[in-house]
């Protein structure tokens, strides 16, 4: 069976299963799918219209997560979740505090950040307060060691390496600080950078997301 990947490759949560992909070296397509459409064809596969999402052949699956599971349990080879239940728990763990405390509290800043937007400055403080305590609570928990969940490389990488160079460079824009410069962010995407699927995933999001600029700047 193959897989097919829907979205669009200048998305990070797109990117995180597409680096799960190539990583396992599991065949699959991929389908551009812009958001912003309410399309009942679109909601029907992604009930809130957003991406990724996965086209299985017993039928669509939206939510990142559940998508990156579902290949972990069809496609045991190369496993990036690993099989001591703690272990694997302690890499969804990693994966939840690179999501929901630091990608999702900056993505409150992204309409001033990349879309021409404004974000109010009540927004801003209390979106800084918050990047920088769910920075100090992943930095308690991730390894570097040189992978985020320790000796491996697991799916927290696929996470982290879609993530945390956004989130570094929303914040350099909007506070003019980069919220993540504790971590050692630099040398470890130097490294990831050596894995082909890494540098795959860039590529493809570097051509996409000038596409994604032409077609905004086209409709204004
Ligand atoms: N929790 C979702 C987040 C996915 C997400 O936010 N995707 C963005 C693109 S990076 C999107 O579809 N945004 C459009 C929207 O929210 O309507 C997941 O893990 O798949």
């Amino acid at each position: 069976m193959t897989l097919k990947l829907c979205g669009f490759s200048a998305s990070n949560y797109y990117n995180k299963i597409k680096l799960q992909l190539l990583e396992k070296e599991v065949p699959f397509e991929e389908e551009l799918v812009w958001v912003g459409t309410t399309e009942a064809t679109l909601l029907q596969r992604s009930p809130l219209g957003k991406v990724p999402f996965l086209d299985t052949p017993q039928g669509p699956i939206s939510e990142s997560m559940a998508c990156a599971e579902y290949i972990e349990a069809v496609f045991p080879q190369n496993p990036l979740l690993p099989s001591d239940p703690y272990a694997a728990a302690k890499v969804r763990e990693l994966i939840i505090y690179s999501e929901l405390h630091i990608e999702l509290v900056g993505r409150q800043l992204y309409p001033e950040a990349f879309f021409g937007g404004k974000v109010s400055d009540g927004t801003k403080e209390r979106t800084y307060k918050q990047l920088v305590k769910g920075v100090a609570s992943f930095s308690r928990l991730t390894r570097f060691a040189p992978y985020i969940a320790g000796s491996q490389f697991t799916l927290a990488d696929c996470a982290a390496v879609a993530h945390l160079p956004l989130v570094a460079s929303v914040s350099k824009l909007i506070y003019g600080e980069d919220v993540l410069a504790g971590l050692p962010l630099k040398d470890y995407l130097r490294a990831m950078n050596e894995r082909a699927s890494v540098r795959k995933v860039n590529a493809d999001r570097k051509a996409n997301t000038e596409l994604l600029m032409k077609l905004n700047a086209s409709k204004k």
